[in-house]
């Protein structure tokens, strides 16, 4: 860190060589990176702990929906044998250790300054900087800005008039108090049933009294099929550590036995049966990523899983009117498949309830509970499983700006496309770079493998910057046309643009949408290649600017030996 006198003689401003926003896995593999390179390094947590998402999703029933052995770091051999998981899923306490081992062992705390939110961004043209705005009222410098903040950071809390009337208790399960919270013998209303409503609902069914489930879109939940690790399967995991990259490396969601060459079309009706129920007994991501391929490219397919997750609703749901509104009717796989043990079965309980809001939507919230176009529902508490503003939520949250003072909300939902260069930069905002950023793999695939090939490859950039007096970074026009373009070009193969998703910002009312699609859906080896195309090309989604101005020749600067 740098001090700079301003221009009045009496504040001084801070300067960091990069400044990451987030503390979660993306922001500490950052620092990590950037620290390795020698760069000083300033990270700002708005929360009071590092973890991100597993820092604040302190709900009841949390646990990752990836396999842990694959839901882990691998970048350092000593890292991943230092840790063991307990659980095939890790629960929210047990992932929240992980992250606070990897800051101690990389010994990257200190970098980090926790309940510090970062307000505001603005490029600094002249001066090429970035003049950042913090929560605290302090202000600081920096030469690269880099977002780690997260896909699913900002909570979205629908409007139900009259809430602030509601006497009873009101919760988040992203905003999860820290405090224990208590609702043994209450009545509770949980509004969503994405992954986390189903998490809490199946967690908080045998423990309230009575458990009302205010359910939106009726959703595909096939068994995650947790256990404990056998210590024997973890070890073969550690004692194999290059294969288990390379098996993550190669495969499309980044985690081994996840992918598949067969058609559902090769089988007959009985075949087909046989693999969905070995997929469902299997759990972890298998119905959806390893019994066809087809799954999500073919309508025809696709009604073959769907058919079978229905005739299990309605095998396993003992009242038939719950199990027709548990029925979905979207294409299966177009929202983020849900994995759960025991969801359906939580129905036949006699303290749960299902309200189909498509059949009766909530009115309003009333002092004593929630109250719908068919009846009121009296509660003593109401979880909001609702999600967030994903994916630029949170980039448009802050006033982040660029040339021109352009903010980011302005060129990707006014100007109404989203346009990045490869999911990590975007033209006119320099030196400015996104971890797991729209139109990377994002939450699409395993997102620490997804962490550690974005930020390696960032950090490949930085360095060859810093070697080579490059002074600014920007994605060029074409180069992020041509990746958006890729990127729609990509979903538009698939069915996933049949169907309103948090994928595609369609969850938040009134939400302004850029168009095209939010995530690049060629999975993680694909990603991998591209940017491992790039980066041999010398960089041609950007323009590399040094000292005197001069746009520096993409050969000559791939020249430079790494
Ligand atoms: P999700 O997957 O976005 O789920 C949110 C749920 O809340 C979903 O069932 C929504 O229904 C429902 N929802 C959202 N807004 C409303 C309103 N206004 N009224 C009623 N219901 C509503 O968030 P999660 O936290 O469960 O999971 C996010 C990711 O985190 C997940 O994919 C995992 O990767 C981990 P909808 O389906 O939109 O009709």
């Amino acid at each position: 860190m740098t001090t700079s006198e301003q221009n009045d003689g009496t504040e001084m401003t801070a300067h960091y060589d990069a400044v990451v926003v987030g503390a979660g896995l993306a922001g500490l593999y950052a620092l990590h990176r950037l620290r390795q390179l020698g760069l000083e390094v300033r990270e700002y947590e708005r929360g009071h702990g590092l973890g991100g998402t597993w820092y604040w999703n302190r709900y009841p029933g949390l646990q990752c929906d990836t396999e842990t052995l694959s839901y882990s770091f691998t970048f350092s051999d000593d890292l991943y044998r230092g840790w063991s998981w307990s659980r095939r899923f890790a629960p929210q306490h047990e992932l929240l250790a992980y992250a606070n081992y990897l800051a101690d062992e990389l010994d990257i705390r200190k970098h980090i300054q926790f309940d510090t939110a970062v307000e505001s961004a603005h490029y600094d043209e002249p001066a090429n900087l970035w003049r950042i705005g913090l929560s605290t009222g302090e202000s600081v410098t920096a030469t690269y800005f880099i977002a780690a903040s997260g896909p699913l950071s900002t909570t979205n809390v629908p409007r139900i008039a009259g809430l602030e009337s509601f006497r009873g208790e009101v919760y988040h399960t992203a905003q999860w108090p820290e405090s224990p919270v208590d609702l043994t013998g209450k009545r509770v209303g949980v509004i969503g049933t994405g992954s986390s409503g189903v998490q809490v609902i199946v967690a908080l069914a045998p423990k309230v009294d009575d458990l009302v489930v205010f359910q939106r879109t009726p959703q595909y939940i096939t068994p995650a099929q947790q256990r404990l690790l056998d210590p024997e399967e973890v070890r073969e995991r550690k004692d194999n550590l290059d294969e288990l990259r390379s098996q993550m490396r190669n495969s499309s969601f980044g985690a081994p036995g996840t992918g598949t060459d067969r058609s559902a079309f090769e089988d007959t009706p009985e075949q087909r049966d046989r693999v969905f129920q070995a997929a469902w007994e299997y759990g972890a991501q298998a119905f959806a990523l390893a019994t066809y391929k087809d799954l999500t490219t073919d309508e025809e397919a696709n009604a073959m899983a769907a058919d079978f997750v229905r005739r299990k609703i309605a095998e396993i749901v003992a009242e038939p009117e719950t199990a027709r509104k548990l029925m979905p009717s979207y294409l299966f796989g177009t929202k983020r498949p849900i994995k759960a043990d025991g969801y359906y079965e939580t129905f036949n309980r006699e303290n749960v309830q299902l309200v189909a809001l498509g059949e009766e939507p909530i009115l309003e919230a009333t002092a004593t509970g929630l109250r719908t176009t068919a009846a009121d529902y009296e509660l003593d508490a109401i979880v909001f499983a609702t999600g967030f503003d994903a994916m630029t939520g949170t980039l448009f949250k802050m006033d982040i700006r660029g040339l021109g003072g352009v903010t980011l909300r302005e060129k990707w939902v006014d100007g109404a496309v989203l346009k990045t260069a490869l999911g990590i930069a975007t033209n006119g905002f320099p030196n400015m770079f996104m971890v797991q950023g729209p139109q990377s793999t994002t939450i699409m695939n395993n997102y620490t493998l997804g962490i550690e090939i974005n930020m390696d490859w960032i950090a490949g950039l930085i360095a060859r910057m810093r070697r080579d007096g490059i002074r600014v970074c920007e994605a060029t026009a074409e180069g992020e046309t041509a990746w958006a373009e890729n990127c729609q070009a990509l979903a538009e193969k698939t069915l996933l643009l049949k169907t309103e998703s948090w994928w595609t910002g369609a969850n938040i009312a009134d939400k302004p949408r850029p168009r095209l699609f939010q995530s690049y859906t060629g999975g993680i080896r694909q990603y991998r290649l591209e940017l491992e195309r790039s980066a041999a090309a010398g960089y041609p989604e950007f323009e590399l600017r040094s000292e005197a101005g001069a746009p520096v020749e993409p050969a000559q600067f791939a020249s430079v030996p790494a």
